[in-house]
């Protein structure tokens, strides 16, 4: 697919350039003030790079042991837990630091630390990533804004593994082009769901959401990709969300990967912020994100991350 270049004439029809359109620059968001890391009572367990401050990537199987499968099918649950009961809380004017308060508890309630916390730096228990930031958007005091589209992205530690999730919500009246933005890219998560059975290569998962993204003249991000999870948050195998024909891994039962795909309006390129986190696409344009973590099973597929 040829990404969409911001002097083109927007493909919604609107009559104005694209950049005009749905990358206007001044529509961007600014970086806003970002509150000190929320604390975790010591009674809950924390993942090793927390306790030593290093990650060390540790060798894990692929397949996962029932008793693994059982944990990460509570991890899992929490996870959509957690997700649910900040997406309850989104609405114009509440900032993203709120959103983090609330994930906060609601981890802590369910027993569980949030995964992003204190890795690398990263300051907060979740990701809101609001408008053309595709991922890793970092909780902070700007209130959403009506029409605003914000991802809430969720990872729980809990007894042991990781569970992972993430949707995008919308703020308010939100205009025709970003929900169907937001629509579209929750159904390419669903294809790549769909292609997920033991015996198909790995690489039919990001030809089945690429096809659909393209079939809307949407962008797939390719820097960011879905990944193994288990008692890492991140291991084997890379989940790209487009068509890599190297990607020929066999998928067997008892496999635990996240499907993530980031759609974008434009161009699928991105630019990291200053923060060295908040990444955004390079043209502004809008991007949407929806994630699960699923089980590869004898039939085909079990989502992890449902209430
Ligand atoms: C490498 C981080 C990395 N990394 C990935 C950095 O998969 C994610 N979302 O679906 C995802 C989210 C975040 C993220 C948020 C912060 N990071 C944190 C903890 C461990 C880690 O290992
Ligand atoms: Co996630
Ligand atoms: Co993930």
């Amino acid at each position: 697919m040829n990404a969409i270049r911001s002097n083109d004439a927007c493909w919604c029809g609107s009559g104005r350039k694209f950049k005009r359109c749905h990358g206007a620059p001044e529509a961007r968001v600014r970086k806003g003030s970002v509150s000190p890391p929320r604390g975790v009572p010591e009674s809950i367990a924390r993942p090793d790079y927390v306790r030593t401050g290093t990650l060390v990537r540790r060798p894990e199987p692929i397949v996962k042991s029932p008793d693994t499968i059982e944990r990460m099918r509570r991890a899992g649950r929490a996870a959509a837990e957690v997700l649910e009961t900040v997406g309850t809380k989104v609405a114009p004017g509440v900032t993203t630091d709120e959103l983090d308060a609330i994930g906060h508890e609601k981890y802590i309630e369910l027993g569980g630390y949030p995964s992003p916390l204190s890795y690398r730096g990263y300051p907060k228990s979740l990701c809101t990533s609001v408008n053309e930031v595709i991922c890793h958007g970092i909780p902070d005091d700007r209130p959403l804004a009506n029409g605003d589209i914000v991802n809430v992205d969720v990872t729980i530690f809990l007894d042991g593994v990781h569970g992972d999730t993430n949707a995008t919500f919308l703020v308010g009246d939100v205009d025709a082009t970003s929900r169907r933005l937001v629509r579209v890219t929750e159904e390419c998560l669903g294809a790549g769901i769909a292609a997920v059975r033991p015996g198909v290569p790995l690489n039919a998962i990001g030809r089945a959401i690429e096809t659909h993204a393209h079939a809307h003249r949407f962008g797939v991000v390719r820097t960011f990709v879905g990944h193994g999870i288990g008692e890492q948050f991140h291991t084997e195998p890379s989940v790209p969300h487009y068509f890599e024909p190297r990607a020929t891994l066999i998928l067997e039962p008892g496999m635990v990967f996240t499907i993530e795909p980031m759609i974008t309006m434009g161009s699928p390129r991105e630019q990291v912020w200053d923060d060295g986190w908040t990444a955004v696409t390079s043209d502004g344009a809008r991007t949407a994100q929806f994630e699960h973590t699923v089980l590869v099973t004898e039939s085909g597929v079990d989502v992890l991350t449902r209430v």
